[in-house]
Order: C-alpha cells, then sequence, then structure tokens
C-alpha cells in the first residue's frame, strides 16, 4: 500500500492516523507542496484535483480523505472505527458531514491567518481570525452539548468521526484560540481523550 501526502497536511493525518488504528504500516510518498508538486503533471496523472492524499493500494487507487478512511476501515483487519448499529453510524457520519460543512473553514481560517500567513512573512487578518472564531466557537458548542452523554461523537466508541475532527483540532489547540477547546468542559475532555491515543502521538509526533 503506497500513501502520496505531507506530513503536516490535515486530510493525510486522517488517513494516516486510520492505518495507525488498524496497526498497518503504508509506504509514504511525500508530495512537497510548499514546492506545488501535487500540481506537476506526474502527480496530477493520479490525482485530477492536484491534491493530497493519494492511495495506491494492490492496482486499486483512490482519493478524498474522508472515503479513504471508509475504505481503510473496511478492508483493514483489526479495531473496527465504523459502528455496527444504524443509529451509532448515522451519528459517525452526520460529526463527519459537520466537521466537513461548518468547522473546518473556520477553523482553518484561524491557523491559515496566525500560523502560515506569518510563516510566509505575511499579517494576518484579523477581522478574518475574529469572524472566524465566531462561527468555530458556534460550532463547537454543539459538539460540547453532544458530548454531555457520550465519550465519542459515534456514542461509546472511538470511530472515523473522531479521526475526522483530531487534525484540525491540533491545529487550533496551537493557536491562542486553543481556548475554544478548553473553555468547552465535554469538548476539553474528549479533546484529552483522543489526542492522547498512541494513534495520534505518532501521527501528529
Ligand atoms: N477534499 C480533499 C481535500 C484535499 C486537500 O485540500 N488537501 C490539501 C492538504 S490538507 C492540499 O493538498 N493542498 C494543496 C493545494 O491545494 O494545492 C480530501 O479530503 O482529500
Amino acid at each position: 500500500m503506497k500513501l502520496y501526502g505531507h506530513p503536516g497536511s490535515t486530510c493525510t493525518r486522517k488517513v494516516l492516523t486510520t492505518l495507525a488504528e488498524k496497526g498497518r504500516e503504508a509506504e509514504f510518498v511525500s508530495i512537497d507542496l510548499f514546492k506545488g508538486q501535487q500540481k506537476s503533471p506526474d502527480y496530477l496523472a493520479k490525482h485530477p484535483f492536484g491534491v493530497v492524499p493519494f492511495l495506491e493500494d494492490d492496482g486499486f487507487t483512490m482519493y478524498e480523505s474522508r472515503a479513504i478512511i471508509r475504505y481503510l476501515d473496511a478492508k483493514l483487519p483489526g479495531p473496527k472505527l465504523t459502528p455496527g448499529d444504524a443509529p451509532s453510524l448515522g451519528r459517525m457520519e452526520q460529526w463527519i458531514s459537520v466537521e466537513q460543512s461548518y468547522f473546518t473553514s473556520p477553523c482553518m481560517t484561524i491557523v491559515r491567518e496566525l500560523v502560515f500567513t506569518p510563516m510566509r512573512g505575511g499579517t494576518p487578518d484579523m477581522d478574518k481570525v475574529f469572524k472566524a472564531r465566531g462561527e468555530t466557537g458556534k460550532v463547537l458548542d454543539v459538539v460540547d452539548r453532544a458530548l454531555m452523554s457520550q465519550a465519542y461523537l459515534a456514542g461509546d466508541t472511538f470511530s472515523l468521526a473522531d479521526i475526522s475532527w483530531l487534525p484540525y483540532l491540533q491545529y487550533l489547540s496551537a493557536t491562542p484560540h486553543g481556548t475554544l477547546i478548553t473553555e468547552r468542559p465535554f469538548v476539553k475532555s474528549w479533546w484529552q481523550r483522543i489526542s492522547t491515543r498512541p494513534s495520534w502521538k505518532k501521527v501528529n509526533g
């Protein structure tokens, strides 16, 4: 199995975490996003949208991180990361959709402005940061209420939904707006639970 990605990429990290939960390693092919290698003709021949990750598995190839993690969980032996009962499965899918639809964009706006823009010598747009902070906080309020009565997003067990939130929360936690996580008691304890898993420590380390 070969995974094309970038070690700092949130989408690559979801796939690496899923592999680690399954106790599986893939050959890692590093794509240099800073040099634009994802837009090279060779890579575009694999991934027509020119982003990472991209998976090759014994002649079968695919892209889109959320699809890849579902594929890996279905295919690989090891602990199941998708609940077997319909309500928990529905919850898992709901939270993966919430992450993609409402959370990732404002969360990564904060990270882009406060981490990546200064790294490139630019000045953060604080209006964007404060607007995004409000939006991110509203989503985390909803998560906080849901986690009042359960340990993980899908219910009692860790699932692909938790994996899909981990990389974004990690970046957010490294900004001054990491308080968005720590000031919500149920989000805070969930974050402690999921971010200390050996799989995430391996990927984040
Ligand atoms: N929906 C895609 C998004 C992939 C994506 O945006 N990847 C980023 C890294 S996390 C990327 O390759 N960015 C480089 C670029 O946009 O050129 C997925 O989930 O795989």
